[in-house]
Order: structure tokens, then C-alpha cells, then sequence
């Protein structure tokens, strides 16, 4: 019997974008992140002869071949390493709340690179796992690790994987805002490729990168949850800066993106340590106290619905279920 191998996703505070190797997703710049306890995958892999193609089961229904890529990239890397040739079937079910819009390929790879390599019998060691889940999605090298985690960029596949920095066992928490669960226009891949392409902003962005990480770990050691979230919010707005710059520009942001952004704004008013950082999506993450979340939650659901707030906490890394 196969077993149930489940990760959890993981939000940047230093953030991945744009590549130097896109065929092995080798990042431009080293990313910090921390991973979180309130959205997960649960993945089992099963190789059999009886089959003739790969195949993935999401939340009970059978994938295209198109979603099917990114996973077949981490399956051909383990038939490689464990001297198989059988297809694959992946059952995975996302636990992310209804409507969060936060489906996340971070949780989705790094499960499938814990579960193929358990079921075709390698014993990989985190370092091993962070690589092969790289080549499915950059951001899922992070997912092997619970707490805060840093992908280290490297230069070739060996030498490019995530290591654990911090277990986050301190007071601090994230609010998610979800503000949309639409579809959206630009993938994360696609977006980073046309603003290293195109966009003249993004040396600004690469160039101030060494000072935003540096910064970011001596917060972390120092449990310092206020220049965490400084540091986190100015990182995020840059990378977003550099988006507008790109041909053609585009953006994440929604009017909904700048209402929260408004919100934690008041947040800090109120005195709250409260900062956001946003991703590849419209939806605002607040990085806070984990002390302050109720109290949050109470505050922005006088804007926001209580659905769109999901309160969360560091979460662990990749484990298998029982
Ligand atoms: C991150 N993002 O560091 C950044 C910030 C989005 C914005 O990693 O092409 O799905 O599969 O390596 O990891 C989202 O991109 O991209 C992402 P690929 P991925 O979390």
C-alpha cells in the first residue's frame, strides 16, 4: 500500500522571481520563506505496469495533459533515480479552503516529490527532495521544510535547493485577505519570464536583493516581527514594481488588492504590527503576530467578509500521513 505524503504551502517574504535556467529552474536570486499550517496537499503516488501514461487525480477528477507537465518533470526525475519505466498515478487532494484562490503549486510538487520517491523506494534526504520538487515549481523547494525556509539559488541542479533557516516557533502568524478566486491572466511563469525579458526595472529589483535577504535573516534570528514585516512589505512592492515596467506591462493588483492594502495600512494606525505581502494573485497576506490574529480578524471584518479572512500559523514540512 502506498503511503499519504502531505506538504504545506509556504508565502515568500524575499520573494523568487524570474529565472536563470527555466529548463531547470534555477532562480535569479535566493528567496526566504515561511511555510504555514493552514493550506496543504495530501499526495499518494503509485507506479504500475499496467498503465500507458501517467496519470492525476486533483480532488477526485482526472487532469489535463497540461497540468499534467509540471508533475511529469518530477516523475521522469525519480524514474531516473530509481531505474523505473512504469507510468504513475497521483491521487491529490488540496486542502485549501472554498474559494481562496490560493491553489498552490508549492504544496502540490513538494508532496509529489515526498510521495514519487517514496513509492518507487528512494530514500532522498530533504536536500535530495528540495531539489527534485524545484524542477516541478521553483516555490515548492521551499514546501520540504515547515517554518522559515531559503532557496539557496545555486548554479546547476545540485546546487540549487532550499535549506531550513528558523522553526518559527515564535509569535507570528499571517492573515490572508482573499480578495479574488478568479483565474489569472499572467501565470507566475509566465509573468517572471516577460519581466526579465522586458523589464527595465527588474536590475533595480535583482540589484537590491543582497541587502533585502540579508536584513530578512538577521529578523528572523532576531525574532524581531516588526522588520520582518518592513522588510517583507518593501520587498514584495518592488517585485510588484517591476511588472508594470515589463512589455506589455501588467499587474496583479486589483482594485479589491489596494483596498486591503488601504486596510492593513489603518491596521498600523490602530498599532498593530501589521504588513502585507502579495504573490502571483490579487489576494493580500498580512504577516502580524500570531498573538494579534483574532484581534485582526475582528478589525478587517468590519470590511471584508468573514469568509475572505484565513487566519494562519508556521506550519511543519513535508511528512508522511499515518
Ligand atoms: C515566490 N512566486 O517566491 C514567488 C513570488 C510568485 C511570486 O514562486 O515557474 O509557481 O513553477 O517555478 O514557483 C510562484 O511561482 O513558479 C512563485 P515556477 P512558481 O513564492
Amino acid at each position: 500500500m502506498n503511503k499519504w505524503v502531505r506538504a504545506h504551502t509556504n508565502i515568500a517574504l524575499i520573494k523568487y522571481w524570474g529565472k536563470e535556467n527555466e529548463d531547470l529552474i534555477i532562480p535569479k536570486n535566493n528567496s526566504l520563506s515561511l511555510t504555514l499550517d493552514a493550506f496543504y496537499t495530501d499526495t499518494s503516488v503509485t507506479f504500475d505496469d499496467a498503465l500507458t501514461e501517467d496519470e492525476l487525480i486533483l480532488d477526485g477528477d482526472k487532469q489535463d495533459a497540461r497540468t499534467l507537465s509540471k508533475v511529469q518533470r518530477v516523475l521522469d526525475e525519480v524514474r531516473t533515480l530509481a531505474g523505473l519505466e512504469s507510468k504513475a498515478r497521483i491521487e491529490s487532494i488540496n486542502h485549501v479552503p472554498t474559494a481562496a484562490g490560493l491553489a498552490s503549486s508549492a504544496s502540490g510538487l513538494a508532496a509529489l516529490a515526498g510521495a514519487a520517491s517514496q513509492a518507487a523506494g528512494l530514500d532522498l534526504s530533504d536536500q535530495e527532495l528540495s531539489k527534485l520538487a524545484r524542477i516541478g515549481s521553483g516555490s515548492a523547494s521551499r514546501s520540504i521544510f515547515g517554518g522559515f525556509a531559503e532557496w539557496i539559488k545555486g548554479h546547476d541542479h545540485d546546487s540549487s535547493y532550499a535549506v531550513p533557516v528558523d522553526d518559527a516557533q515564535w509569535d507570528i502568524g499571517m492573515l490572508f485577505i482573499i480578495v479574488n478566486d478568479a483565474k489569472k491572466d499572467v501565470s507566475s511563469r509566465d509573468g517572471m519570464k516577460r519581466t526579465v525579458e522586458t523589464s527595465p526595472f527588474y536590475d533595480g529589483w535583482l540589484n537590491s536583493l543582497d541587502a533585502d535577504l540579508s536584513a530578512m535573516k538577521q529578523a528572523v534570528s532576531d525574532r524581531d516581527i516588526e522588520q520582518v514585516g518592513q522588510i517583507a512589505e518593501r520587498n514584495a512592492l518592488k517585485m510588484h514594481a517591476t511588472t508594470l515596467g515589463a512589455s506589455p506591462p501588467f499587474t496583479y493588483w486589483t482594485a479589491e488588492s489596494m483596498k486591503a492594502m488601504d486596510a492593513v495600512r489603518a491596521l498600523r494606525k490602530l498599532g498593530y504590527t501589521a504588513y502585507f505581502t502579495m504573490d502571483a494573485g490579487p489576494n493580500v497576506k498580512i504577516i502580524c503576530r500570531q498573538s494579534d490574529l483574532s484581534a485582526l480578524k475582528q478589525e478587517l471584518s468590519k470590511t471584508f467578509g468573514d469568509e475572505q479572512l484565513i487566519a494562519a500559523k508556521p506550519g511543519p514540512g513535508l511528512h508522511l500521513l499515518n
